[in-house]
């Protein structure tokens, strides 16, 4: 493995289009977090770069949807992705967005340096254009048939009902967003990057030289490469984004995943003049930090465009993960089926690390893993709580209690003491090797066997029953704990930052270097440690069931909005309309059919007569309730005998989709006997 000096360590954009969940945190900013924390706790120099993709046109639709501009959109988001990552501690050196300035310079300046170099070409095609609106539909502009399952709302890029990837020209009746209109073919120019070109390259650079990427990753990268790589445009005919900059390109702007990971140098730049150093010295590091949708863009798209330009360094890693699903269901913005991190931090005041905790140990590293409320209360209660925090608080208060928090001296550590001691230098090349390759689950894991290895010292040694029979001995088992306890406050820095700094303090000690982890005399004999708090808290079941509930009426919500109306039947004649004869009536009395759930017996005045009907609506009402309701009533139905009652007529009801059913009444009360029609 090459020796670098530095680390330079990016985590994907996101759009600001929404606010972040915990799918993105545990793809790649919980990652992210904790390589950056672990590099820099071992004193190496280290960047982490953030911000927010700002351009893009599911950011123009929804400002166009609210009536807002797309800076509203995306100022309302940046915003509130950057508190919520300050709170949960992500430690971004930088944190930038795309709509800067320095950003559109640099995005420019190298789009330029491409054209210029002869990089791109440029080619004219037909595209659909809005004659009304006078302009160019994007993809997600244009809606109208799939071509593959009829879908009536399919996208000019993407049928969200059967899944298929479309070309806007496949649609069957295309109809333009903005207008409504059918769009026309026009011709348009635009500038492509000819990956094709690039694909011997590619294929030496990753598949020869990048044999140790994670497989998923490689395998995606194999993929790309195999299936052959074509021209890819960067540009687009769009107002919002960066303006293509050279001549004859007016109206159109980057492609936003051309500009969008050129944010990770200017905010690099926004961050050091001292820029250069991070992106064109060989020795430094490039790790992107992403999820498994990103791919193609940083393993091949980004890098064709930073090795054609020629100055920049190339990614040394890309440690994508798989995605999260929420209990048992893929996250969705558009569905609000998620856990939002702003929320989180709302509902779980203080309890950052426990989210932190969950996403890393069930991280979906090699497959899609699931996150479940249960899961989460479990992780807490019997991992932070019963092990870490149990083993750290009987240490501090016994510590505490017999030796007023004075920590008492080790003179004879017996053969057991060592060896557990020694365990942690072990467990410490352990969690090394893990985050060194990109395993932070397995990382976290070894650094939780420390405190499983205190929790089962103290078990063992029993030093609330040795104080009664030999308490010189107790003396030397504290301190033994609190060597493990110290080591505990350096090795979850990378994971648990808050819990660490809270540990310190109960502890009374400063911050330590990674490279001091292992050692046995971190904390001196005599050193007075503070008043014993709790480290965690139990998360009670109500806490759980109140997040599980509320997941539950976004469901309901969706099921609803989301029940397909039956589509239109066959057209008739007025003729057969004008048989029915539909009457405005009042229910004069109402009881239950007996031994039946669905049926109640009606008597309707329907101005013509008073008479009985038999109605499917006991589950929706009660009888006592509905006297007096005013109702139509088809009157020249066929009488029908139901449970041995003659029902003579039928009472018109509108089905929601839930199957709840109303009445279809007058708008103001009106005679019986009027007629429907
Ligand atoms: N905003 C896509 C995403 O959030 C995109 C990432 C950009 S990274 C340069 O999945
Ligand atoms: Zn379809």
């Amino acid at each position: 493995m090459k020796n670098f000096k530095r680390t330079l360590i990016t985590s994907a954009l996101p759009y600001a289009n929404g606010p972040v969940h915990i799918g993105h945190l545990a793809g790649v900013y919980v990652p992210a977090d904790i390589y950056a924390r672990y590099l820099r706790l071992k004193g190496e120099e280290v960047a982490f770069i953030g911000g927010s993709d700002e351009h893009g046109v599911p950011i123009t639709l929804k400002a166009k949807k609210e009536g807002v501009t797309p800076q509203d959109v995306v100022d309302k988001y940046h915003n509130m992705i950057k508190a919520s990552f300050e709170k949960f501690g992500i430690s971004f050196d930088v944190y930038s967005r795309t709509s800067a300035k320095i950003h559109h310079e640099t995005a420019s300046e190298i789009f330029k340096t491409l054209h210029d170099k002869g990089a791109f070409i440029e080619q004219t095609s037909e595209q659909f254009f809005d004659v009304e609106a006078n302009q160019f539909l994007a993809d997600r502009y244009i809606t109208g048939t799939c071509p593959k399952c009829n879908f009536e709302k399919a996208y000019g890029d993407q049928c969200e009902s059967c899944g298929s990837t479309l070309n806007a020209t496949d649609l069957i009746e295309p109809k333009s967003v903005l207008s409504g209109n059918k769009p026309i073919l026009k011709q348009t120019k635009h500038w492509f990057l000819p990956l094709d070109q690039y694909e011997p390259w590619l294929r030496e650079w990753i598949l020869e030289s990048h044999k140790e990427w994670k497989p998923n990753v490689y395998g995606q990268c194999k993929s790309w490469i195999d299936g052959g790589l074509n021209p890819r445009a960067v540009t687009r005919d769009l107002d919002w984004g960066i303006p293509v900059p050279v001549a004859g390109a007016e109206g159109k702007v980057l492609y936003v995943w051309f500009d969008a990971p050129i944010g990770y140098i200017s905010a690099t730049k926004e961050w050091t003049k001292d820029w250069t150093k991070w992106w064109k010295d060989p020795e430094t590091k490039l790790v992107h930090f992403i999820g498994k949708d990103n791919i193609v863009f940083h393993c091949i798209i980004f890098p064709t465009v930073l090795k054609a330009e020629g100055s920049y360094i190339l990614p040394d890693n890309v440690p994508a993960n798989e995605f999260l699903n929420l209990e048992g269901d893929k996250i969705s913005t558009s569905r609000n089926w998620a856990v939002w991190l702003h929320e989180y931090l709302e509902d779980f005041p203080g309890k950052e690390d426990v989210l932190k905790y969950t996403l890393t140990a069930n991280a979906p590293e090699t497959k899609d893993n699931d996150f479940t409320w249960k899961d989460f209360q479990t992780r807490n209660n019997s991992e932070l709580v019963a092990i870490f925090g149990n083993f750290v608080n009987r240490a501090l208060v016994l510590t505490d209690k017999y030796y007023n928090g004075i920590v008492p001296e080790a003179s004879d550590l017996t053969d057991y003491d060592k060896q557990t001691l020694s365990e942690i230098a072990n467990l410490k090349t352990e969690v090394e090797k893990s985050i060194d390759t990109f395993h932070f689950r397995e990382a976290l894991k070894n650094a939780m066997d420390i405190a499983r290895l205190g929790n089962k010292y103290l078990a063992d040694m029993e030093p609330w029953k040795v104080i009664k029979t030999d308490p010189h001995r107790v003396k030397t088992i504290l301190n033994t704990a609190l060597q493990i306890a110290a080591n505990l406050t350096i090795v979850f820095e990378p994971f648990l930052p808050f819990t660490t700094e809270k540990l310190r303090g109960f502890m009374n000690l400063s911050k330590l270097n990674w490279n001091e982890l292992g050692r046995t005399d971190l904390i001196a004999a005599n050193h007075k440690i503070n008043t014993p708090e709790l480290l965690f808290d139990k998360i009670e079941d109500e806490a759980i069931q109140h997040q599980v509930d509320k997941l539950l009426s976004t469901k309901k919500v969706n099921e609803l909005e989301q029940a397909i109306v039956s589509p239109a039947k066959n057209n008739i004649e007025y003729d057969d309309f004008a048989k029915l004869d539909i009457r405005i009536g009042t229910i004069i009395a109402a009881e239950k059919v007996a031994k039946t759930k669905k049926l109640l017996k009606l008597t309707i005045d329907t101005g013509i007569d008073k008479r009985t009907v038999v109605s499917g609506i006991a589950e929706y009402f009660e009888p006592e309730k509905i006297i007096g309701q005013q109702v139509s009533i088809l009157v020249n139905l066929a009488p029908k005998i139901l449970k041995g009652i003659e029902s003579q007529g039928m009472i018109l009801m509108a089905e929601n989709a839930d199957g709840s059913l109303v009445f279809v009444t007058p708008a103001t009360p009106t005679k019986e006997g009027s007629e429907v029609r």
